[in-house]
């Protein structure tokens, strides 16, 4: 009998501990970002952070890593992926290579508000590419943002698509990209993300595309003189986490990082709009000239553009396209 009781004491010891004992262990886990450390994506981290202290009682730490220093975004999720590395705030277009269907991002002129991509990627088109990454072992925490993306460049001010024509133009590891600069007359050039800001200072390249807050906070500005709105993607940041790891977490665990990561979504998005005229005013202050595009020369673009829809359609999956412009179709009253 006296085992019995050590075991019921036992028990009852673990009861009076509290939950927290038994369901959350002492975690960090590594994040690795592409952009700096100055990004909104911090912001968005610390809110997180802040929120898992609370959820686990301290006993969940992230460390963020920055500017590449884990890889750039397909090196790290690769990693990610297959276990060796916990998490990776990536953009989704160099990831098509392993989830065709998230091409569907890069589809040039897809989405014109933030909140007509929040409907999207926060509704039942969300949670479906998040089966399709869960399945080649990549759990999507959440749909942080990267943003619309803008031109800049060393050459002249962008306003209708005859002048891309001959500029070279640095795209992401993307074909969807590569044929929406190529097909505007660009010399279109893939290549990762930490490679851009010496390319750009040699004159390599002319040209680079990405939200000004991206821009700003990458030092872009300093190696170029001209930035043009032209809006023409909305690419977001997502928030993976290794399948492999996350498996090995407690059920309690494994919600308080979703619940935790969605919390810091919306701190991540609400700063990156509070930060974007910002940013373009302090590259106008650098001395950047900028110009918006004039809303015909922007029709002009998108109908250049439906033959990049056309081309990748298929390879991306027409029933993604389908829905996703249903719902934009929707949302628009149309
Ligand atoms: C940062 C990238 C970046 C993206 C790009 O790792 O490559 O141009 O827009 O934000 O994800």
């Amino acid at each position: 009998h006296s085992a019995l009781k050590a075991a019921i004491c036992l028990t009852t010891a673990l009861v009076a501990a509290g939950p927290a004992m038994a369901e959350f262990q002492d975690r960090t886990f590594r994040v690795s970002n592409g952009i700096n450390e100055d990004h909104p994506v911090n912001t968005g981290m610390k809110a997180m952070q802040a929120c898992l202290d609370d959820a686990t009682g301290g006993k969940m730490k992230m460390q963020g890593f920055w500017g590449g220093a884990l890889g750039g975004d397909l090196q790290a999720t690769q990693a990610v992926r297959s276990g060796l590395q916990e998490a990776v705030v990536t953009s989704s277009s160099p990831l098509v290579g392993m989830v065709p269907a998230l091409g569907v991002f890069d589809l040039p002129f897809l989405f014109r508000t933030p909140e007509e991509a929040y409907a999207v990627m926060d509704g039942p088109f969300g949670d479906t590419l998040n089966e399709k990454l869960d399945e080649v072992g990549l759990i999507n925490l959440g749909y942080w943002e990267n943003g619309f993306r803008n031109m800049s460049n060393s050459q002249r001010p962008i306003k209708t698509w005859e002048d891309f024509e001959g500029m070279k133009v640095r795209v992401m590891q993307n074909n969807i990209f590569l044929d929406t600069f190529s097909n505007f007359g660009a010399n279109a050039t893939p290549m990762s993300f930490g490679e851009v800001f010496s390319a750009l200072e040699t004159k390599a390249i002319d040209a680079q595309e990405n939200p000004y807050v991206t821009i700003d906070t990458s030092k872009f500005y300093e190696v170029q003189s001209y930035l043009s709105e032209t809006k023409h993607a909305y690419t977001p940041f997502l928030f993976l986490f290794s399948k492999a790891i996350f498996n090995t977490y407690s059920p309690e665990e494994q919600q308080a990082l979703r619940d935790c990561t969605i919390v810091g979504r919306d701190v991540e998005r609400a700063a990156i709009q509070d930060l974007n005229q910002e940013s373009l005013k302090k590259m106008e202050e650098a001395g950047l000239e900028f110009n918006t595009i004039d809303p015909a020369a922007q029709e002009e673009m998108l109908q250049k553009s439906q033959v990049v829809y056309e081309k990748h359609k298929d390879e991306i999956g027409a029933d993604v396209v389908d829905q996703v412009q249903a719902t934009l179709a929707e949302m628009r009253g149309n």
